[in-house]
């Protein structure tokens, strides 16, 4: 059993179905069963965390902040170093005995008795009846939804993360954890109670991506468009990846007058929007493109890079010494940069790294893109884009955003980009963006065509904006000329899903391929309920889209 494993909740998992005998993404079976084994104890943990919160206590913010960081680790493409997994389990137990002592008397599930064994090797065979398909007699739409309500919690705790970093946390998003981890080991629940709380998950999920959305815009005010260079300048530099601002923020004060130029990567590249950001003369510029392009971009480069959330993949040895990991991301062997009691990090040997390495010898000219359309700086527009409409200037908006991912099927996403019809304007985010983001959309009535919105989690600042131009029609979103056309990969997006669903946003097309955890049922409930449409071809989704805007 030890080199058995099973995971499959990303789109890139191996057939479609589940990934078996090694992670698509370089997860081992070991870290694969440690992940599951750790999610168990959260299981556990939470069993006797919800009693106490139904009666009205708060969870110590401690074991929020560990079970919000443990969820995160297990997110694709994060953590794949054992050492990493092995010390948050010995933790985990500490914080099962600590709320199991304050719990009342009852019926708790086996996740909540079971104690953790003292060796890797003995919770690597206790980890079997942790796996997601231990229990072969579960309804196969109970399994589903446990699924989704367990993937769309990852998706949160990484926003969550995030934003109690900058020091904003929400108390409801705080008790989710506890209440959607606790249904997913329940057998008393029923699927109606399962869908309400795949809802709910869905509702903490808008409202974590609110709380995010107020620390950055706070601290960093809110994103203006800026024009952002994607080609190289010559110097050392220092290449900032993942969705933490804070970290580059500590990243361009620690490289100020070095000598150093800073890249965002990937999700990062919206941070050039930001004025407490962009005010940073060294902040040169985006490098590269998608996460799963990296092994290629960063192959031999004379600079470092910094990790900061998702997504990593396994450094070649090309660049191995010279990629660090932050935060909860880590890699065997990789150099990880804690974060210190005061809550500061000291960046000080990357930095030596990257002046060490010297950096690009050249420039190369200038390419720019336009980023920074958030919710403000794209409704202060209302006005100008609903007169537009109403002449007839504008036809239809899309939302075409989320993952990006490695499969051909993606160029679905491109293709339908590039059929746009002119006089329609597009809205995107996440890093599936980066599958168009560079060609040349020209303008619609004095609007760029292209609107960046943000990362991921500004899914909030795209519900925000479609309110916001709903308000302005006197109509409500589902009214609006708007299709929204989703990619997914990891987790987060299950969460921004999710999010959009309890929202009632109908209609979204949602590709590459649909989860390998939605069973046919939920499937069915979801169309039915919602009117999710798998992609098709971007051809006949296109003119869908147009024809039933009419
Ligand atoms: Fe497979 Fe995705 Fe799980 Fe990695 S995260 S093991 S690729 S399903
Ligand atoms: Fe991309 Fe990983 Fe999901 Fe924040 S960086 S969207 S895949």
């Amino acid at each position: 059993m030890e080199n058995s494993m099973f995971c499959y909740q990303c789109e890139q998992t191996a057939g479609g179905k589940g990934c078996t005998k090694s992670g698509v993404c370089g997860k081992t079976p070991e870290i694969a069963n440690l992940q599951d084994l750790l999610i168990y104890q959260l299981k556990g943990i939470s069993s006797y965390a919800k009693p106490l919160i139904e009666r009205g206590k708060s969870v110590d913010k401690e074991i929020v902040k560990f079970v919000e960081n443990a969820l995160f680790t297990t997110l694709t493409n994060v953590n794949f170093d054992a050492e990493v997994h092995v010390r948050l389990l010995k933790k985990s137990q500490k914080v099962k005995e600590s709320l199991r002592a304050q719990a009342p008397e009852g019926q708790y599930p086996d996740a909540a008795a079971y104690n953790l064994s003292d060796t890797r090797e003995m919770m690597l065979k206790d980890s079997v009846k942790a796996g997601i398909m231990y229990d072969q007699n579960l309804d196969a739409d109970i399994r589903s939804l446990r699924s989704t309500i367990l993937y769309g919690l990852k998706g949160i705790s990484a926003y969550g993360h995030q934003a109690r970093f900058l020091g904003y946390s929400n108390e409801q998003v705080d008790n989710i954890y506890f209440l959607g981890l606790e249904a997913t080991t329940n057998d008393n629940l029923t699927l109606e109670d399962m869908i309400r709380m795949t809802m709910r998950v869905g509702d903490m999920a808008v409202q974590v991506m609110k709380t995010l959305d107020e620390a950055n815009t706070s601290i960093y005010k809110d994103p203006s468009p800026h024009k952002v260079n994607v080609n190289i300048k010559k110097g050392p530099f220092i290449i900032v990846s993942g969705h933490d601002l804070k970290d580059l923020e500590m990243l361009l004060k620690q490289t100020e007058g070095k000598g150093i130029n800073i890249y965002t990567h990937g999700e990062m590249l919206p941070a050039n929007g930001y004025p407490e950001l962009k005010k940073y003369k060294h902040l040169v510029g985006n490098f590269g493109s998608a996460w799963q392009n990296q092994q290629k971009e960063f192959d031999g480069i004379p600079g470092c890079i910094l990790m900061t959330t998702n997504c990593m993949m396994r450094p070649r040895e090309t660049y191995k010494d010279r990629i660090f990991s932050t935060g909860v991301v880590g890699w065997d062997g990789v150099k990880h940069i804690p974060v210190l009691k005061d809550g500061t990090k000291d960046f000080s040997e990357i930095i030596d790294k990257a002046l060490e390495l010297g950096g690009f010898k050249k420039d190369e000219d200038e390419k720019q893109i336009l980023v920074g359309f958030g919710h403000h700086a794209a409704l202060s527009h209302a006005e100008d884009i609903v007169g537009a409409v109403k002449k007839g200037e504008i036809r239809h908006f899309f939302l075409i955003g989320g993952c990006d991912g490695a499969r051909p099927g993606r160029s679905y996403y491109t293709d339908f980009a590039k059929m746009v019809p002119k006089d329609c304007i597009i809205l995107t985010l996440a890093c599936g963006k980066y599958r168009f983001n560079k060609l040349d959309f020209g303008t619609v009535s004095g609007l760029p065509r292209l609107l960046d919105v943000g990362q991921c989690n500004d899914a909030y600042s795209a519900v925000r904006i479609a309110t916001g131009l709903a308000d302005a029609f006197e109509t409500d979103v589902n009214s609006l000329p708007l299709t929204i056309v989703l990619s997914w990969y990891e987790q987060k997006a299950v969460a921004d899903l999710l999010a959009l669903l309890s929202l009632g946003i109908k209609g979204i097309y949602l590709g590459p391929s649909l989860p390998a955890f939605i069973s046919p049922n939920v499937l069915q409930y979801l169309v039915d309920t919602f009117d999710i449409r798998p992609i098709s071809t971007p051809e006949d989704d296109l003119s869908t889209s147009l024809k039933q805007a009419k």
